[in-house]
């Protein structure tokens, strides 16, 4: 990634998840994007481990390895001047890079999200979140209501809180965020990666 911090997807270092702009045929759907921290591959298996523990079975299902991320802003669906609003939000963001250590487990008995996360949100975070929502207000694309609630979710459909021993505290060096398009498939969401931008 350049310090122009456009938009690249040629440079991408941690994502695993395949990243391509649209071809021209697709310019006018709609599509469900959101932007996102990407683990790379320590982190992604650190944080998988934190699942270990836990009896998984149906109707639970716990999130694979390589989809594992943490949500800074859920776009929803959008449109393709939205998200070229959006891709220029992101490269306007001149924020440093930061560490976030992720020393949690829980459980959220409404969603049934089970999740790793940190309720002491680096400022970092904070700033890069405040100003993709800022921003994004600009594009017509509205936040959730609710405060941002730093977590990756481990598993989806979690009826029952698990028994979940303390975690190791696990140090996410962050110097980058990306753009991810979501597709729902039946065999669970297709993440992509269509944009990513450096930290300085
Ligand atoms: P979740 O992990 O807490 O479910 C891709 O779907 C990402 O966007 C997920 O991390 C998911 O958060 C988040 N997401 C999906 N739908 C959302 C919604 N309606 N509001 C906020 N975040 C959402």
């Amino acid at each position: 990634m350049g310090d122009d911090r456009r938009a690249s997807t040629g440079s991408m270092t941690h994502a695993n998840a395949s990243h391509a702009e649209p071809g021209p045929t697709q310019g006018h759907r709609k599509r469900r994007l959101f932007f996102a921290l990407w683990p790379d591959d320590e982190v992604r298996e650190r944080l998988y481990a934190v699942g270990e523990p836990v009896a998984w079975a149906r109707p639970a299902k716990r999130v694979p390895m390589d989809k594992l991320h943490l949500t800074l802003m859920f776009l929803g669906y959008v449109d393709e001047a939205q998200r070229e609003c959006a891709v220029g939000v992101a490269g306007g963001i001149k924020e440093s890079r930061f560490t976030l250590t992720i020393d949690q487990a829980g459980h959220w008995s409404r969603s049934k999200i089970l999740w790793a996360g940190n309720e002491a949100m680096p400022p970092g975070l904070l700033a890069v979140v405040a100003r993709l929502r800022n921003g994004l207000a600009a594009c017509g694309i509205k936040p959730e209501d609710r405060d941002y609630r730093c977590h990756v979710t481990l598993g989806r459909n979690v009826r029952k809180k698990p028994v979940l021993t303390a975690i190791e505290a696990i140090r996410w060096p962050v110097d980058q965020f990306v753009l991810v398009e979501s597709n729902t498939l039946p065999a669970g969401a297709q993440y992509r990666i269509i944009g990513a931008w450096d930290l300085g």
